[in-house]
């Protein structure tokens, strides 16, 4: 990349409303070698704030989510705190789950770890109160099957996680597992056409004996803590075996989770939920976001209109003023850019 492609790109980087969050190669390194990456303070205090707030007023019965029954009047305090466990799919009905959906510092990284360009596909809110349980061993692109394959979670600390309240673990190298099918058919997911793959059972069970992922996860060496303060997001892609355990503390453990995949990628998954051309062998891309840079496939728009790729391809769409195919690579300063394909330097 030349240096006037570079600052052009840095410069107009700069005219977003955040900050941007350029990525390091060493950074995108890990994140292949691991299979997750943790990005410390990469949403600012006041920004988690708000979203504390918003589950402290939903738990004190203050805030609802359209579609997600609110807990009763007449149950106590504590019982109201246990009311919510997890929420799906809020950025459809929600405008504060939109704006973290597409939170250009999020969608920073996401465009550097498996981008450039970037769909943005589900939302989930865990409440994760003291005694509310953690998730089994898993692996989210049995969930969500992107095609090709490149999902990738956000998990975003809204309390500090550590391992009494519940933490996330992670299995590195498990990353380049297959996606084990699951015999209880929760979904048609899965490697299913490798014969010699065998089916598992009970994933995202938290009981190892229930579970038998757990046979393949717990024959890694090492499993390894993700401890995380509030507006640090941990990045992980859609093979890794990872879970998370009862929230065995009296702290509560919040976390907002996004999943994104390159919006080159069919995406054949609307949360369980009907799409056009479902039944014609389409895909579901229709309906969701493009957040960054472009795509030949179709997107869904913003429905409160949070700033993205899609109503604001100015910033965050095609960011060289040119259609030539891009890729992230790495810059002589080592941080990962955006750079033109027929650019020699960077072409073998
Ligand atoms: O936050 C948790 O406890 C579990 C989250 C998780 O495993 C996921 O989002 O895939």
């Amino acid at each position: 990349m030349s240096i006037e492609d570079s600052s052009m790109v840095f410069a107009e980087a700069l005219s977003r409303a955040h900050k941007p969050y350029r990525v390091r190669v060493a950074d995108y390194m890990a994140f292949r070698r691991q299979g997750y990456l943790r990005v410390k303070s990469l949403v600012a205090p006041d920004e988690v704030a708000d979203l504390a707030a918003f589950t402290d007023d939903m738990m004190a019965g203050r805030a609802t989510i359209p579609g997600v029954p609110a807990p009763p009047a007449d149950i106590s305090e504590a019982e109201r705190r246990l009311h919510y466990e997890r929420i799906h799919m809020p950025h459809r009905v929600c405008e504060l789950a939109e704006r973290f959906l597409l939170h250009p510092r999020i969608v920073d990284v996401l465009e550097a770890l498996i981008g450039p360009d970037i769909l943005a596909l589900q939302t989930m809110l865990f409440f994760k109160q003291p005694g509310q349980a953690g998730q089994g061993f898993h692996q989210d692109s049995y969930y969500i099957p992107t095609q090709p394959d490149t999902l990738i979670g956000a998990w975003l600390a809204i309390d500090a996680a550590d391992e009494d309240n519940g933490c996330l673990w992670m299995t590195p190298g498990s990353q380049h597992e297959p996606i084990y099918p699951d015999c209880d058919g929760a979904t048609r997911q899965g490697d299913t056409i490798l014969s010699d793959i065998d089916s598992i059972q009970a994933a995202s069970h938290p009981d190892v004996a229930v579970n038998t992922l757990a046979r393949i996860a717990l024959d890694y060496d090492t499993e390894i803590k993700i401890e995380a303060e509030p507006g640090d997001v941990i990045f992980f892609g859609g093979h890794i075996f990872h879970r998370s355990h009862q929230n065995s503390s009296q702290r509560s453990r919040r976390a907002f989770v996004s999943h994104y995949c390159n919006a080159r990628s069919r995406v054949p998954w609307n949360h369980g939920l009907p799409y056009a051309g479902e039944d014609n062998g389409g895909a579901a891309n229709h309906e969701h976001i493009l957040a960054r840079g472009a795509t030949h496939l179709p997107y869904a728009q913003p429905k409160f209109g949070t700033p993205c790729a899609a109503n604001t391809p100015d910033i965050y769409g095609e960011r060289l003023d040119d259609h030539r195919v891009k890729s992230m690579m790495g810059d002589d300063n080592g941080f990962m850019v955006l750079v033109p394909h027929d650019d020699v330097d960077h072409d073998h």
